[in-house]
């Protein structure tokens, strides 16, 4: 994929609107700190327009990515930030399901788990919120260079059991390295 534009167009917070767009969206959920932000960065090919950090909890708002005026990149907020008080986390989480729900335009739900750890009770909550709406999320199984490569097939088994998705599309990937970047472009381009 031939980037020629990248750039952050709109962005939400809790109370805000859900925009109207014509272009497909692409969203992006998980955890907090679990790589949202670095791969909607290596999809764009850029540095750091979406902003990333070590310290979880970056992503506050609902973050509209507008790439080559062809699609829409969507970044929603992390769940399981642990600062966060019981009133904001839920707030969020009515925001993300408001948008699975409001969107007209969005094409394929993301959820990114890291591919070191088992999937936790939020995950799990969160593929199914993914589900209810109708649609079938890619897993991103994130930080694959930070696992043993004999590793990897064992953590995607443990992946897929604790989420329950038996036949959900599964995509190792690594910002560092950028394995797994070209399906992922394959899939824009399949929904198109
Ligand atoms: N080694 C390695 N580090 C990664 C990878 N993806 C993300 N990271 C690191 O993990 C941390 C969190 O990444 P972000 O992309 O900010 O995570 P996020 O999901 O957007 O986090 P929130 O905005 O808090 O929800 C950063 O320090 C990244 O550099 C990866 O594939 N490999
Ligand atoms: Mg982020």
């Amino acid at each position: 994929m031939i980037i020629k534009k990248a750039l952050l167009e709109t962005v939400i917070g809790t109370r805000s609107e859900i925009p109207v767009h014509e272009l497909p969206e692409f969203a992006f959920a998980g955890k907090s700190n679990v790589g949202k932000s670095s791969l909607i960065n290596a999809i764009m090919q850029r540095k750091s327009l979406a902003r990333t950090s070590s310290e979880p909890g970056k992503t506050r708002t609902i973050n509209y990515y507008n790439v080559n005026d062809a699609l829409y990149l969507v970044d929603l907020p992390g769940y399981g930030y642990s600062k966060a008080g019981k009133e904001e986390a839920a707030s969020w989480g009515r925001m993300v399901e408001r948008y699975l729900h409001g969107s007209k335009v969005l094409k394929q739900v993301f959820l990114l788990v890291d591919i070191r750890h088992a999937p936790g009770a939020n995950d799990c909550q969160m593929y199914e919120w993914i589900e209810a709406q109708g649609f079938e999320p890619v897993i991103i199984a994130t930080k694959l260079d930070k696992i043993n490569r004999s590793q990897t097939q064992k953590q995607l088994k443990l992946l897929r059991t604790t989420l329950g998705c038996k036949d959900a599309l599964m995509i190792p990937f690594s910002a560092k390295t950028k394995q797994g970047l070209e399906e992922i472009y394959a899939l824009f381009e399949s929904c198109d």
